[in-house]
This record gives structure tokens, sequence and C-alpha cells, in this order.
């Protein structure tokens, strides 16, 4: 419902609110004016036209009485925010009209804008679409999450190898956020638990300060504006007045460095725990600072702590949150006096839980003694809710409390009111495997949520010419109802429409071209295809699948120059946690091949390889729209879901992939026809692995695989040093955990197939319009929807 009215807003309307705030928010004349002061002097202009909704917004949830909706998440990958405000408040022609009325390069403006990336990769961006989803869907709700001084480190290359420096997105000034300095909260660790007259009190040793800044999230059309609120950690005193007054000013800054530390940094690991005491910390500092938020703001409302589940809808993104449970408990138990079962009853019923991963690597459980150090009541409370389990499911074999570790999955699990995987296959292998004897206690909590990616961001804005086409076409509502791209199947037979489909591809190829010749020194035919993989970078990712067949690609194109191949460019961007030895060795190899290769003159007109340094949101949204193919090629089975895979078919580049995550779902959307599929099912990937010498006989079958393999041993690619990966092809040859060896053939039987498609334009445009068309249904609305639905019993206003 529409409950603000937007005042129109003219390009002159803006170029006043610009320059009004140029001079009274950032003292600055036009002449004296930077770029940094016109960026913040525009961003301040769009700001200001969603407080209004934001307030609106607010009062609506408290008049209707609404249940709240809170994300919990560790990660919010945002991004810039400026384009996505100007965008959804439609505001975009008068906001270029306005600076370049002002002489000023509107791209250059939007491009000052630090990337926010405060987080790693899948699960943080999910959450970011799924903020701009909550508001234009009008869904009361908040975003709880951590505001690292320092988000994902920067990568550069030395010599091909990756290298990581500090990100410092807050160096530069930043539009978006309020602080609020009058919601702070104080955290405490550490310390003991005594007990007095049959109650448990917590005294910790340690204690910090969480304070509050919101960030406005608007949606479509600015209709609805929900907050993100990141807790930053800040001492409880400015410095300790002890060592002060024996001027010992070193030892006084102490304790404000030290609280400082909790907020500092973001862990760079995306499907890998670490096990640190900081992480455990940086968990519960934002988590006990939200629920206490979400406490306060209950009883602003309403006195019957009963009634919290039915106001209050709690989502735990991942197992970070999960000490949740034992905090929401222990307030609801130790500090409200509700009976320890109610308590936990209450906790259930406001709680739920998403999982993303099935890695055994990535699941994470807490030593007893680190976690029993930090949170010592909570220990206790660990054990009593696995106790209280156990005896209600005396049948049961399993404990959240097994060797001396703190099971976070599991505890999550018991805690949850609804447990959540990301796509129809992950959420099928979770009541299969890691989750399977208590999903056979539960048989009703698990449920399916398939991603989804916000088509604002990922096509409206990312993608202007084919947004256009679309528009012109059928019209604008598709932007908030996506599924209306069905619209354009009916076109895609229409030879003049296809071309127009094709040119707009054609013409975000010749701009990516020319950003690559400008800023990377790459310099490609845009009538190349450009196959894409852009992730993280990981083993079961298999970038080093691709590169394999680049490699044998090129020896092939050298043997027979002239057979016909289809030009492709090859383009990899993605970082590596920085422990993470093996995804760093394969950085560096796809490096030394696109040098070797690049510099090839027989083949270069039909093969070129390129590593873009420093993978962000940013690059994503220039990449995306320029993309033929999409590479989805993880060994079946460790994709939770995929979300860059819902992006690219969105933009019309059809995928080559694996039946695995949400590639499933979405060959099932596109239709077969328009979907390279190739490589074993997960079932068969756990049948190959127990099938001895299965990477040696792959090698054996395929003369291909064992060329691109000795190149690599020979050191063709290393010529300085022919030994670099031997590590690579030790482990390739060797046991191959991720069945590389095992899937090559096939893939390259599919990418000759992506060639003879690729050959034939109309063909080709056939499939990458059929993508758009059928894309519709992985928009997060639909998303959110499910959620709101299946889990939260929230409503939109
Ligand atoms: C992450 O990005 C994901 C899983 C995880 O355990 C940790 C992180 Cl940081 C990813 C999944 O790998 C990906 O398949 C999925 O699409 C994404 O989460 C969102 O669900």
């Amino acid at each position: 419902m529409n409950i603000a009215t937007l005042p129109t807003v003219s390009s002159d309307n803006l170029r006043d609110a610009i320059l009004n705030h140029l001079a009274y928010s950032f003292g600055k004349t036009p002449e004296a004016a930077q770029t940094e002061d016109w960026r913040m002097a525009l961003s301040f202009a769009i700001r200001d036209r969603m407080v209004e909704a934001w307030f609106a917004a607010t009062r609506r949830t408290y008049e209707a009485g609404a249940k709240r909706v809170y994300y919990l998440s560790m990660e919010f990958l945002i991004g810039r925010l400026l384009e996505d405000g100007i965008v959804n408040l439609r505001l975009a022609d008068q906001a270029r009209a306005a600076l370049t009325d002002l002489g000023l390069d509107y791209d250059a403006v939007l491009a000052d804008e630090p990337d926010a990336a405060l987080g790693n990769g899948g699960l943080g961006r999910l959450a970011a679409c799924f903020l701009e989803s909550l508001s234009t869907l009008s869904c009361p709700a908040m975003g709880y999450g951590i505001r690292y001084e320092h988000g994902l480190f920067r990568q550069s290359f030395q010599g091909g190898r990756q290298v990581e420096s500090p990100e410092t997105w807050l160096l530069q000034r930043h539009a978006w956020e309020f602080e609020r300095p009058e919601a702070r909260y104080r955290i405490g660790f550490g310390g003991e638990v005594r007990e007095d007259r049959g109650r448990s009190v917590w005294t910790p040793s340690e204690q910090v300060d969480a304070e509050a800044f919101d960030t406005p999230i608007a949606g479509w059309q600015g209709k609805w504006v929900n907050t993100l609120r990141l807790w930053s950690a800040k001492a409880v005193a400015p410095f300790d007045l002890d060592s002060f007054n024996r001027g010992d000013f070193a030892a006084a800054a102490a304790p404000e460095a030290l609280a400082r530390t909790i907020s500092r940094v973001l862990y760079p690991d995306d499907t890998t725990e670490q096990g640190k005491e900081l992480r455990l910390k940086q968990e519960f500092f934002f988590t006990a600072a939200a629920l206490r938020d979400i406490l306060r703001r209950f009883d602003s409302e309403y006195d019957d702590l009963s009634q919290l589940p039915a106001k209050v809808a709690i989502q735990l993104n991942d197992t970070h949150p999960a000490i949740a449970g034992p905090e929401l408990v222990r307030l609801l138990h130790d500090e409200r006096g509700l009976p320890f079962d109610r308590a936990m009853e209450i906790a259930q019923g406001c709680l739920n839980y998403t999982n993303h991963t099935l890695l055994p690597e990535a699941l994470e459980s807490w030593h007893e003694g680190v976690f029993g150090k930090l949170l010592p009541r909570h220990l206790q409370i660990v054990d009593r809710i696995d106790d209280a389990h156990g005896k209600a499911h005396p049948s049961r074999s399993f404990s959240m409390r097994a060797d001396s570790q703190v099971k976070m999955g599991e505890l999550s699990f018991v805690m949850a009111n609804r447990v959540n995987g990301v796509s129809a296959l992950h959420t099928g292998l979770m009541k299969e495997t890691v989750f399977a004897e208590l999903h056979a206690l539960h048989p009703d909590k698990i449920v399916n949520e398939t991603n989804g990616v916000t088509p604002r961001r990922w096509l409206l804005s990312c993608n202007p010419r084919l947004s256009n086409l679309v528009t012109d076409t059928i019209g604008d509502g598709w932007v908030d109802d996506l599924e209306r791209l069905k619209e354009l199947e009916s076109h895609v037979d229409d030879a003049g429409w296809r071309d127009r489909f094709a040119a707009a591809k054609r013409d975000n190829k010749a701009d990516l071209s020319n950003w690559l010749a400008e800023t990377q020194g790459v310099s490609v035919d845009p009538e190349a295809m450009f196959d894409i993989q852009i992730k993280r970078m990981h083993e079961y990712k298999r970038q080093h699948l691709n590169i394999l067949e680049a490699i044998a690609h090129w020896q092939e194109i050298k043997d027979d120059p002239n057979a016909g191949w289809t030009p492709r460019i090859k383009i990899f961007a993605g970082k590596a946690a920085p422990g993470y030895f093996f995804a760093k060795d394969i950085i560096r190899l796809i490096n030394d091949v696109a040098r070797v290769v690049n510099a090839d003159t027989a083949t270069r007109d039909k093969l070129q390889v390129a590593f873009l340094p420093n993978y962000n949101v940013t690059l994503a949204e220039r990449l995306i729209p320029a993309a033929d193919l999409s590479e989805q090629i993880s060994t079946a089975g460790k994709e939770a879901s995929g979300t860059g895979n819902m992006k690219f078919a969105l933009n019309g580049a059809p995928t080559v992939g694996t039946l695995d995550g949400a590639n499933v779902e979405i060959r099932e959307h596109v239709g077969a026809d328009n979907f390279f599929l190739f490589g074993m099912t997960a079932p068969e990937v756990t049948e190959r692995r127990m099938l001895d010498g299965h990477a040696r006989a792959a090698i054996e079958a395929d003369p291909r695989l064992a060329r691109a393999l000795d190149a690599i041993r020979d050191g063709t690619f290393s010529p300085d040093d022919p030994d670099r990966y031997a590590g690579i092809i030790e482990n390739l040859a060797g046991h191959d955990y991720f069945l590389v060896c095992s899937d090559f053939t096939d893939y390259w039987r599919a990418q000759r197939e992506v060639d003879a498609a690729y050959a034939d334009p109309a063909r080709w445009a056939g499939m990458a319009a059929l993508n758009t068309a059928r894309s519709g249904w992985f928009s997060s609305d639909r998303t959110i929807r499910g959620y709101m639905s299946d889990i939260w019993g929230a409503a939109s206003l």
C-alpha cells in the first residue's frame, strides 16, 4: 500500500537541494567542491527524500501493532548505496540532469562512493538483497549486524600472486548512516556466575558498549523504508582514570583500543570456520545488542512477554548469531524471571535459522573452554537446553555438546521454530545428511526457501540497456513483479526484437572492453564470447576446472589454428581467504596461464584469459550485464545455492553448469535447451569418490586432460619455476576430492556445444533472451514472500 506519496522532484529541485547541502552541510562553494563533496551533497539530497517514508513506515508499524522481522547477520554486503537510492526513488533522470547542469560528470560522482564490503560473498550479498526486498514489500523489518571499520580486504596481484591490503571504506565520508548515541547497550564478557537465592547471576569481567548506526534502506518507489542497524564497539569509558592520573597516557588509552577491536575488521573466511575467540566475541557482541534492542522496542509497546512470538520474528543468518538462543533464554529467565521452560518456549517461538552450507569445515563449533571462559552463563544454559531436548526425545543419540564442543548448528536447529535451506537440492541434502537425526525428531521444522536477487540492483540499475528494452516491450511492471518477464517470451521469435536484445548485450560488451582497455590493460575483441566466472576462490567452485579446460582449448587451437574456433575471452575474478593456500595457488596459476596464452600470437584472436583484481559488488555490476556465458561449475552437492548464477541468467547469459544448488532450479525454469549441463550429479559424486583411483582413470581416459596437466607440470606456464604447481598436480592426479578430473571430459564436451551455439547468433540470442524471460522466479521478492508466509508469519503493510 502506498503510505507516503513521494512529492515529484524536478531536476531543478534536486540541483537546488544539492547546492544547499554543498553549502550548509559541507561548507563548500561549487568552485571549491571536490568530487567527494558533490557525491556527499547528492547523497544527502537523495537521503532527505527517504526520511519521510522512513518515519511513516515506523508510525504505520506501531499503529498496526504489526509483527516485526529482525534479520541478524554477521555480514551485509551492501556495496554502493547512492545509485540504489536514486533508482529506487525513480530519480535517475533528474539526478543525471541536475549534475550535468552543474557541469559535473554524473557517473564519476557515483563512482566516487566506496563499495561497502561488509561481507565475504553470497551470504552477505543475500542479506543485502533481502533488506531491499523487505522494504519493497513494505514488511516491517530491521537488519542487525556489525559496523566493521574495515570490510573485506583489498586484493591486488604481485607476480600473479594475491596480495591483501586493508580495506578502508570509512576513511572516505559515508553519507548513509545516522549515528544513534542514545541507542547504546553495555555488553559483558567473561567473569563468573553465582547462585543467589535460586537465581543465576552473571557478573562479567569485561564490558564494552555497542553503539547503533542506522542506514535507511528504501524499497522500490521509496514507499517504504526499513533500517539496517549496525553496531560499533566503544569503550565504556574513554580512558582509564587511574592510569591517566598517574600520567601513563598510553595505558590510559588501552581500554579504548581493546574495545574497538571487536568491530575493527571482518573475518575474511567465507566457508571455513576459524575458531578464534575474537570471532566469538563479535558474534555475541552484535547478537546481544540486537536482542536488547528488540526487547526494549517490544517493552515500549507490550507488557506481556508471552506475546513475544506473535510480535517478533528473528532470523539467524547462518549460525553466526546462534548465541541468540541461549542469550534470549538468559534475558527471559535470569533477567525477567520467567521459568526456564517458558523462556525456552518463547525463544523457540521467535527464532529461525538459515543454513548456508553443508561443508564440514564451515560448521561452527566452539571448544567449551573458549566458550565457557567468554560466556560462562551461556554454557550452563546450552547444557540445560541440550538436557531438555534430550529428555523430550529420549531416543536421540545426538548432542550439541559432544567432544567438549558446543555445536552451533545443532543449537540453532533446536532453538529455531523453522530451519531453512537455500535451494531445493540443498534443503534435501540437509535432511539426508547433517541434520538427518534432528529432522527425524522434528519432521516439520526444515523448509526450503530458494535464494533470490533483487531485480532493482541486478537488472534495472546495473543494466540500463536491457532494462529499457524490457520496459519498452512490456512496460515497467516487471520491476516489482519479476515473473512478468515471461511476457517477453512471445517476442523472442521476432527477429527484429531479438536483434535489439543482442544489441543491448553487444553495447554492454563494448563498454566493458573499453573499460578493460583503459583500466586493466586488457584488450579484447567485443565480438568474442565473454565467458565469466566470478565468485570466491574455492576448490569446490572449481576455478581450476575452468582453467584446465582453457589450457586444453589453447593446445587444441595451436594444433589446428584454422579449425573455425569460436573466439572467447575467459574472465575470472574472486578473492581467496588469506590462509587458503591452495586457492591462492589457483589464482597464481590462472594469472600465469593468462600471461602465456595472451602472448601467443597464433591463438590470441581465439582465446584470451584475464583475472581481474579486487572482485566486489561494483565489479559484479559491471561484468554481469556484459556476460555471454555464466560459469557455475561446482562439484555437485557443494554449492548450497549460488546467487551469481541467478544474476547472470537474468541478464541474458546462459549457464554452463552442474546440477548443484540453485542451478537445478535455474535449468528447470529457463529450460534444458537454454542451459549447458555437464558433470556428475550429487549422488554420482558420492559414489565416484569411493572408487579407488578415479582421478588416474579419468586422466588416462582423456588425452586432452593428460596433456593440459602435463603442460602445468612441465613448467609451460612457470618456466622460471617449473615445480610451482606441483601441489595442484599432486592433488588433482591424486585424491582429487572435488572430482575435477572426473568431470573434465563432460565439461569439455559442454564447452564445445557452447561454441557451436554461440557461432549461430540468432540461436544464441534466442537462448540468452529466454534466460532473461524465464528468470523472474529468482527475484528476492519471491524469496522474501516465502519467508514471510512459511517462516515469519509477517504481513506487508
Ligand atoms: C557464504 O557466502 C555462503 C555459505 C556459507 O556457509 C558462508 C558464506 Cl560467507 C554462501 C553459499 O556458499 C552459497 O551457495 C549461497 O548462495 C550463499 O551463501 C547464500 O545462501
